[in-house]
């Protein structure tokens, strides 16, 4: 006779329990009546070893941080959609790529790479840009980067190349930038640096927010057609707000006053519904033997293809929907790997690449604590998943069957293999002697870091020699100072003589340099003005002032996801001249420039304690250097006066009534910052 029972394997929980009920449990779910207070012998008494809740609760508390990255520490995240516009169909078979109107889950890491997890977001350095797509047939990742070069062509020197960009190995300093002397030695003698630190000291280098920047795959990839052609591609992503960058000074003063400024950015925009969104393109070139495009290696990770020799093609849009819920559960957990490849997406030779391709699924191990970090929630494919791989540690999928290899007799041989929809490697040949070589293609170190150099605007120009003059005059050792500038003597005689003169060094001898045409592409420069979602106005507001300003901008400037922010000098709500009460979003002693695109000056503050107030002619002024747009209504041009901001510059608006500001200052906020006035100040001609 057989009893009717549960089966009990039933209960077992299919995911990790978690908030689960009302009540505070210890981890073995049993209820919990005081959590504040240690067992102890009497109320002075020592505290008992039997405490086990105090012992549970302090052993988790010391086991909560896991390895930082070793690289990309500082990072955030956010949850998207990519879909696919569908003309990609004719190069790639990758279903999320190549179907029409498909939708797929998407989540983002950006990153900054030299700095630890608690260092500012606005440090000079490379941005990294990691998209893990949640496709059908399985997770893609393009982990890439926001310059579309890098350091160096071979993984064996990325080592080298990240302690000599760390902190020095004895004081642990400077902490997250790349101004000081290991990292300018190390650059100065790897030439095939060059372009890469071109980029590096350019306003790529400090973005004005995830939102407004590139992003690069950087290597080139193999792409396969259902038809079985083949091409070789570059990824870029473009952000639909246009790129743009801080200025140096505004990104120091960020790194003090709001050392989450990208983090903070992204998390708002998406919190307001300004969804940041990119389109993702693809540069196509034929897979001909020679793997090269008009002379470029396609396998040299240091060069680029520039658009106007290969138009970027769209092929979908990536739009970020969503905060993640859980910083450490899925910013910090989520791991990429190149290697996490979906059919119609192949690898090159790229020696960079190929060595990526080891290091990704290595440093998880390190970080994640075991082989089993694809069953963290941000991890797991939303494909389903039946793999051959068993046990190890932090196992928490139930395995079922004895049968774990093929082929096998005992399950019908299960699970199958076919090519049917499989990726399989493509089949490239390859011959030739095992050696350490170093390709003659690979030997260019100059040319595309002058492309670079010779595309940018006047303006991007001169912030990029202030770079070097402010990184190299951070390194101590002459010796290191002189070996970069003799080497910017073979990218351009006048960027290397103006360096070397502001370091106090002698002028470098003159070298050839190579003769290349721009590629108005690579500039940030703006033409017209753009899409402005996100942008903040800070309107200046003290009790009796007129400010019906504030609410005109609304009106016109809210509708494109503008955020005006009301700064005062108290906190709660400023009364204007009419009696109308305005909340005051921010008060000086809490608030920088850098928090503001623009800043208006109604009526009614000249002559206040708050157009006297320090703070205040030292917002407008670090608003004026940085290029911002300034505005004053009626007698607010006596504060901009007072500050020393001058009336008739470039970007600064003057009306009489608020509503002739609105459409002005949205122009100028659209071009992201007066660049004539940039050019003034820079002693340039824009
Ligand atoms: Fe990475 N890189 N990298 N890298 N990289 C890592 O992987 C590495 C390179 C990039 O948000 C690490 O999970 C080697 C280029 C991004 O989690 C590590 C080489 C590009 C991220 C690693 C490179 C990148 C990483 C550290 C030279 C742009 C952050 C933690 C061959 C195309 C991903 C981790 C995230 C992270 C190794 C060069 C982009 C150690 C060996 C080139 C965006 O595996």
């Amino acid at each position: 006779m057989t009893e009717d029972r549960t089966d009990p394997r039933d209960a077992i929980p299919a995911t990790p329990p978690a908030q689960d009920g009302d009540r505070l449990t210890t981890a073995q779910g049993a209820r919990v009546d005081d959590t504040d207070h240690s067992l102890t012998a009497g109320p002075r008494g020592p505290v008992l070893l039997e405490d086990h809740h105090l012992r549970e609760k302090l052993t988790h508390f010391d086991h909560e941080r896991i390895p930082e990255r070793v690289v990309h520490a500082r990072g955030a995240g956010a949850h998207g959609v990519f879909r696919a516009y569908g003309n990609a169909a004719t190069v790639t078979k990758a279903g999320f790529l190549a179907e029409e109107g498909r939708e797929t889950e998407v989540f983002v890491r950006f990153s900054t790479v030299a700095g630890s997890r608690g260092s500012a977001d606005t440090a000079r350095d490379v941005r990294g840009f990691a998209a893990k797509f949640y496709t059908a047939e399985g997770t893609f990742d393009l982990v890439g980067n926001n310059f579309p070069v890098f350091f160096i062509q071979d993984a064996i020197k990325f080592p080298d190349i990240i302690h000599a960009a760390k902190p020095h190995a004895d004081r642990e300093i400077p902490q997250a930038q790349t101004a000081h002397d290991t990292f300018w030695d190390f650059v100065s003698a790897h030439t095939e640096a060059t372009h890469m630190v071109m980029w590096a000291m350019s306003d790529r280098a400090i973005p004005r927010s995830y939102r407004t920047m590139e992003g690069f795959g950087v290597h080139t990839f193999r792409l396969e057609a259902a038809d079985g052609s083949t091409s070789l591609v570059k990824f870029h992503w473009k952000p639909v707000l246009g790129v743009h960058s801080l200025v140096w000074e505004e990104a120091q003063l960020a790194q003090g006053a709001d050392p989450d400024f990208h983090r903070r950015d992204l998390a708002d925009a998406i919190e307001s519904g300004a969804y940041p969104q990119w389109e993702l393109g693809l540069q196509v070139m034929p897979d001909d033997p020679s793997e090269t495009f008009e002379g470029i290696d396609l396998l040299d990770p240091t060069k680029i293809v520039p658009e106007e020799l290969c138009p970027v093609q769209k092929i979908g849009t990536l739009t970020l929907t969503a905060n993640p819920t859980n910083y450490f559960a899925e910013t910090e957990q989520v791991a990429f790997h190149l290697g996490h490849l979906v059919p119609g997406i192949q690898v090159t030779n790229d020696p960079l690449l190929q060595g990526r391709l080891f290091s990704y699924l290595d440093t998880q191990l390190t970080r994640l604590g075991g082989p089993n970090f694809s069953q963290l929630p941000i991890n797991r494919p939303h494909a389903p998943v039946n793999d051959l791989l068993r046990d190890g540690m932090h196992q928490s999928a139930i395995h079922e069957g004895i049968t774990t290899y093929v082929p096998n007799g005992l399950d019908d041989d299960r699970p199958t293999r076919s090519p049917q929809d499989a990726f399989v490697t493509y089949p490239t040949p390859v011959e030739g002697d095992k050696g350490r070589w170093q390709p003659v293609s690979f030997e260019d170190h100059t040319t595309q870091a002058r492309l670079f150099l010779v595309s940018l605007s006047p303006v991007e120009r001169a912030h990029l020699q202030d770079a070097f003059v402010f990184e190299l005059g951070k390194c101590t050792d002459e010796g290191v100072r002189a070996r970069e500038v003799a080497l910017l003597a073979r990218v351009d005689g006048d960027l290397a003589a103006a360096v070397a003169a502001e370091l106090g060094l002698p002028a470098p001898e003159p070298r050839d340099v190579p003769d290349v045409a721009p590629s108005p592409a690579l500039s940030q420069r703006p033409a017209e003005p753009g899409r402005v979602d996100g942008r903040v106005v800070g309107v200046l507001a003290t009790d009796g002032a007129d400010l019906e300003v504030a609410g005109a901008l609304v009106d016109v400037l809210d509708p494109e996801h503008v955020v005006v922010r009301v700064v005062a000098d108290h906190g709660g709500t400023v009364s204007g001249a009419g009696g109308a009460g305005l909340a005051v979003d921010r008060t000086l002693p809490t608030t920088r420039s850098i928090e503001y695109d623009a800043v208006v000056v109604p009526p009614g503050v000249a002559g206040t304690a708050l157009a006297a107030d320090g703070r205040v002619a030292v917002l407008l002024q670090e608003a004026y250097r940085h290029g911002k747009a300034i505005a004053a209504v009626g007698d607010g041009t006596d504060v901009l006066a007072a500050a020393g901001v001058p009336l008739d510059a470039p970007g600064v608006l003057t009306t009489d009534g608020a509503g002739a500001l609105a459409a002005p200052l949205r122009e100028a906020l659209g071009l992201h910052r007066s660049w004539e006035r940039l050019a003034r100040l820079a002693g340039v001609t824009d």
